[in-house]
């Protein structure tokens, strides 16, 4: 697998040509910027997972258009995820999905993940599909299904993603339930949320001390009436009623249009439940599209609330909450689409670590409306993509990954040694 590393020698090149350009604009930037060495030293630390499903094409209903190349295997999925991490020093860590991804030999996953400097992030199960082999359908839910020994087997794979997520270092488990109904009258609502928390109590129960379950709450689909685990309210009371390892995860597309994303992280941080993101961005329903794609400002005003929630609550940024990307991509290469969403996710944070919380918060103690919103965009408004690709720089990765991956070809080495027809596993 030697064309999946980026020798560094080739980056150092490529910034060495890009560094004149650079510069200007970051002394540029930087000279109104005070505390710019300590913010950049933040942005270094800040670390994004990558989820393995998201490295091959995922399509729509009406079809699927893969790009070639797409990683045929687990192996593959950490190569492609180490060779993000090499551009943009920013990705350094996996997300893995089961059954999707089931390790064969944990040593040599573990050995390989580490060459690449990745760490395991959050497990995901999969109640949501019917796999071959499997005894019973979870066509009228998992968690919540009216059938007792449905949910059982629901939770054992839960358990036993636990078990894989034990052998390969990660320390968290995110639950995404499709369970809901599609019809008026499908579902009595009270059971089951009643039976989903019984099941969910039972995973609570198997979790390692040291680990966090994350529940994740979507709108709508597959189920279109209701959806057991629909909105921050729903997954905030499984998260209470679970215990003090449970917390409510946010996936951005997860929303109804319109919802204010920011007041909800911003309370469920108050609250000491907010676990993580699923970044993306969606224009209508949940298209997981790329992170700042379709409203970078709503990306920077959740940035604002954590930077300043996690700060009121002294709150570790980079070690504290879960920062996965959730994405699917259709017309985009998988590996560019990425390298986009990790950068707008670094712009956003970038930018709410420039806002000016001592003004911001005299602003809002007068009732001072309009300089509030000044101070604001002011950050928002301010370019600081030099900054971010200084930090990139700083920790040895290129200072514009997609130019450098284009021009070493990547992808195309990558169709070249896995085929124009690949078919990645997993959605
Ligand atoms: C589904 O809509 C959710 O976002 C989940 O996080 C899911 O597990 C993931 O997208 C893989 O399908
Ligand atoms: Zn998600
Ligand atoms: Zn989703
Ligand atoms: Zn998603």
């Amino acid at each position: 697998m030697k064309i999946m590393n980026i020798e560094k020698y080739k980056i150092e090149e490529y910034n060495q040509q890009a560094d004149a350009k650079h510069t200007r604009k970051l002394e540029g930037l930087v000279e109104d910027i005070n505390n710019y060495q300590e913010i950049l030293k933040k942005l270094i630390n800040f670390q994004i997972a990558i989820p393995s499903w998201a490295l091959g094409s995922g399509g729509t209903r009406f079809g699927r258009f893969p790009g070639g190349g797409e990683p045929r295997s687990l192996e593959e999925k950490i190569a492609d995820v180490g060779l993000l991490h090499a551009l943009n020093r920013s990705s350094g860590a996996i997300s893995l999905h089961i059954p999707w991804d089931i390790p064969e030999n944990y040593q040599e996953i573990r050995a390989l993940a580490a060459q690449y400097g990745l760490a395991f992030d959050a497990m995901n199960s999969n109640t949501f599909q019917d796999q071959p082999n499997q005894a019973l359908s979870y066509k009228f839910g998992s968690m919540q299904h009216v059938d007792r020994v449905v949910r059982k087997q629901a939770v054992d794979h839960n358990i036993e993603v636990i078990k894989h997520g034990i052998e390969l270092g990660s320390k968290s488990l995110t639950v995404w339930l499709s369970d809901g109904s599609c019809f008026p009258g499908q579902l009595n609502f009270r059971k089951a949320f009643q039976r989903t928390l019984e099941s969910l109590q039972e995973v609570y129960e198997a979790l390692p001390a040291d680990w966090k379950i994350f529940v994740e709450y979507k709108a709508f689909e597959p189920n279109f009436y209701s959806t057991t685990v629909g909105d921050w309210g729903q997954s905030f009371l499984y998260a209470s009623k679970l215990g003090a390892q449970a917390y409510t995860l946010v996936d951005l597309g997860h929303h109804l249009p319109n919802a204010n994303i920011e007041q909800i992280v911003s309370l469920l941080l108050m609250e000491g439940k907010l676990g993580g993101f699923h970044f993306n961005d969606s224009k209508y329903g949940d298209d997981d599209l790329t992170a700042g794609s379709i409203k970078p400002y709503q990306l920077f005003l959740i940035f604002n609330e954590l930077v300043e929630g996690m700060d009121a609550r002294q709150l570790d940024h980079t070690k504290d909450l879960g920062w996965m990307i959730d994405a699917s991509h259709n017309v985009k290469d998988p590996l560019e689409d990425l390298l986009q969403s990790v950068e707008a996710i670094m712009i956003a944070y970038a930018q709410a670590l420039l806002v000016d919380r001592t003004a911001l918060n005299a602003a809002q103690e007068e009732n001072d409306v309009a300089k509030a919103q000044e101070i604001l965009q002011a950050a928002f408004r301010t370019d600081v993509r030099p900054l971010v690709a200084e930090a990139r720089k700083r920790a040895g990765g290129a200072l514009d990954p997609i130019a450098l991956y284009r021009s070493l070809n990547v992808r195309q080495e990558l169709i070249k040694e896995r085929g124009s027809k690949t078919v990645a596993t997993g959605l």
